[in-house]
């Protein structure tokens, strides 16, 4: 007996079709720790996209793959094989098909990027809406908005609170971000916390708060990307770029340098450790009473230290080169000179 060939075609489309989905939601090995809030829509965006290059990848090996054994040369058979020039149907169905797929991944990519608001100047907005909104709040004023960037919620609705005409509205679950200025430069990061005067290596972050990074640079162009948080962002000399995400999950995350930016481009690493609450409150109190010591040092010290010893006191990395030094503590390098 012989199985129709549009049942066959059938069964095949099915089995394609559940393979598919199936790498689709089974990609978890292909991608590191998701540590951010962010991350989720990313991962679901990539979960789309890798069922789709699946399904095609099946489609179009399987028919290669058939195509040898199906239309091989017979042992006897010294024919030309039939003069076919083309098939418009077939050439339209496998224009269209990508095209609309294309164009369906296009929307959704834009959609998530904008449901994640962190970047460029996107990113801005985001703050300058959230001040306004934090402005309105304080004095008084009624505001009903949705979850912004995914990491800022704030309900303060007139209608949903009865004494409103007396009382100021009152938002729930405002949680200010961390800001943490950081700088690229030839080769390190440089993270800047404004709120305490840190100066780290290491971006320091405490789990579940929203986090503002303002990045810069200082010399060529550099990108600041940490896997973990599928989040990428170039750092500009001049110019201010922003992420704005919440770390979920505890954990050390390496945070890289993904534009190449010189010589030692591939040695411009360092961590992105996300604490709990309380082991950040820790580590602030530690670099407040570090700062103080090696103050306290300096000015004890006579002649002042070399910028080495400034290097190894702030925590940096020894491969940093006198040219960079000097770049970033020129009092130092001032001193050294003299
Ligand atoms: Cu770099």
């Amino acid at each position: 007996m012989k199985v129709p060939t549009a049942i066959l075609t059938l069964i095949v489309g099915i089995l394609i079709t559940l393979a598919s989905l199936w790498v689709g939601q089974n990609n978890g090995l292909l991608l590191p720790t998701a540590a951010a809030a962010e991350a989720v829509e990313i991962d679901t965006l990539f979960a789309a996209m890798m069922a789709i290059a699946t399904g095609l990848f099946l489609l179009v090996q399987g028919a290669l793959l058939y195509s040898f054994f199906a239309f091989r040369r017979r042992a006897d058979d010294q024919t030309d094989a039939a003069p076919v020039h083309g098939n418009v149907s077939l050439e339209i169905v496998w224009t269209a098909i990508p095209a609309a797929l294309v164009l369906w991944l296009g929307i959704y990519s834009f959609d998530v990027y904008q449901s994640i608001d962190s970047v460029g100047t996107m990113g801005a907005n985001h703050m300058a809406h959230k001040h306004e909104e934090m402005e309105m709040v304080a004095t008084g004023e009624s505001i009903s908005t949705s979850s912004i960037g995914g990491n800022s919620i704030l309900i303060a609705d007139q209608g949903n609170a009865p004494n409103s005409s007396t009382s100021p509205a009152v938002a729930t679950d405002i949680v200010e971000p961390l800001v943490v200025n950081v700088d690229g430069l030839q080769y390190a990061w440089l993270f800047t916390y404004p709120d305490t005067g840190i100066i780290s290596g290491e971006l320091h972050l405490p789990v579940n708060r929203p986090v503002t990074l303002n990045i810069s640079a200082r010399d060529v162009i550099h990108a600041f990307w940490v896997p973990e948080f599928r989040l990428k962002q170039d750092a500009v000399p001049g110019q201010v770029t922003h992420l704005n995400f919440q770390p979920t999950v505890e954990g050390t995350y390496p945070v890289i340098c993904a534009e190449l930016c010189g010589a030692y481009h591939g040695a411009m690493k360092t961590r992105s450790i996300v604490h709990s609450q309380v082991d950040y409150k820790a580590w602030v109190d530690s670099q407040i009473v570090a700062n103080a010591d090696s103050e306290a040092i300096a000015h004890m010290q006579d002649p002042p230290p070399t910028l080495e010893q400034h290097a190894a006191m702030m925590g940096m990395p020894d491969h940093l080169h006198d040219h960079t030094l000097s770049t970033l503590h020129p009092h130092l390098a001032q001193a050294t000179a003299n």
